[in-house]
């Protein structure tokens, strides 16, 4: 396990052993689909949105333990766009989490049910599990980060940009502008989305909130540049996913762009800035400083 896990292994136990009390058996939930929802959620992920949404909570000064719906609904929308990302209309992949992909081991249908099974639960969990006051502003955090104007418009504009979706509208911004676009929405919304509900779940004020959602807004894209690199320097053993497609689907990627060099630099840099948006916060914070730490640091 890399080092950022150490002194967290309470943390993941917890949102592993919900997550498998959230995806338990159902009346109704016919048994294929429960299983391919326990198979792809189950399945060994970093856990990076779930640990920062309880790290966010326990910076405010919150029991990180409050935080432990939303982080495990913010998971399970991250599993619902990883299955349908996978699928043959999307990226068409079949290695995930180093196990074959859900429509691989299931069925095209399957999976696309179990990926709109998993956006309900999400809201379910929220509605089910979270102090009354704190529900609506819970979903509405969850479902605009989800929703048409950033994770699901973001997944559309790579895929326009790769051609295969309609007509690319860059609306005349540069290269890298537009794809800092696609990256802020399809990967920054929900990893910044994590450290609000955190926030909300621990009761931060204002000002602690917007630090909070500027941490993630720095750290979502620093993420993704890293993922870039990843997909050009590591292998499909290290990832768990196949790699090198990026060049093959001719996608605009920050190394395509700046090359790789460049690319780490500016993560750094937005690591950097992210730190700099909560040190107010002091050392109950430190755990998250690590986390921008390791984003950029991270092989796999
Ligand atoms: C289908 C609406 C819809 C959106 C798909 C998830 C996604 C958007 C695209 C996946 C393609 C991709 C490589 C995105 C880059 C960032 C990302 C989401 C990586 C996967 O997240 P990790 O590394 O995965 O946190 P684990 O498996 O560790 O949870």
């Amino acid at each position: 396990m890399p080092n950022f896990y150490s002194g967290l292994e309470c943390h993941l136990e917890s949102i592993e052993s919900k997550l498998d009390a959230y995806t338990s058996s159902a009346v109704g939930c016919p048994n294929r689909l429960a299983d391919a929802i326990r198979y792809s959620v189950l399945a060994p992920g970093k856990r990076l949105r779930p640990l920062l949404a309880m790290l966010a909570c326990g910076a405010v000064g919150g029991n990180p333990n409050e935080a432990l719906p939303v982080a495990c609904a913010v998971e399970l929308i991250h599993v619902y766009s990883l299955i349908h990302d996978d699928l043959p209309c999307m990226d068409d992949d079949d290695l995930r989490r180093g196990k074959p992909t859900c429509h691989r081991q299931f069925d095209e249908a399957t999976a696309v049910l179990a990926g709109d099974s998993l956006q309900m639960l999400a809201i379910e969990v929220i509605c089910q599990d979270m102090p009354a006051k704190k529900i609506a502003t819970c979903c509405e955090i969850l479902s605009k980060a989800a929703g048409r104007t950033a994770l699901v418009g973001g997944q559309a504009d790579d895929l326009a940009a790769e051609g295969r979706y309609g007509a690319v509208s860059s609306d005349g911004m540069s290269e890298i502008e537009f794809l800092k676009h696609i990256h802020r929405r399809k990967t920054g919304a929900l990893i910044e989305a994590s450290l609000q509900l955190g926030g909300v779940a621990g009761g931060a004020s204002m000002d602690h909130l917007r630090g909070l959602a500027r941490f993630g807004h720095n750290i979502g894209l620093a993420f993704q540049i890293i993922d870039d690199c990843l997909d050009v320097e590591s292998t499909s053993e290290q990832l768990g996913k196949n790699t090198r497609k990026d060049n093959t689907l001719g996608k605009l990627t920050y190394p395509s762009l700046l090359g790789l060099s460049q690319s780490h630099e500016l993560a750094k840099r937005l690591a950097r800035d992210a730190k700099e948006e909560i040190a107010v916060l002091g050392s109950k914070a430190d755990k998250l400083s690590e986390l921008a730490d390791f984003v950029v640091e991270r092989r796999a």
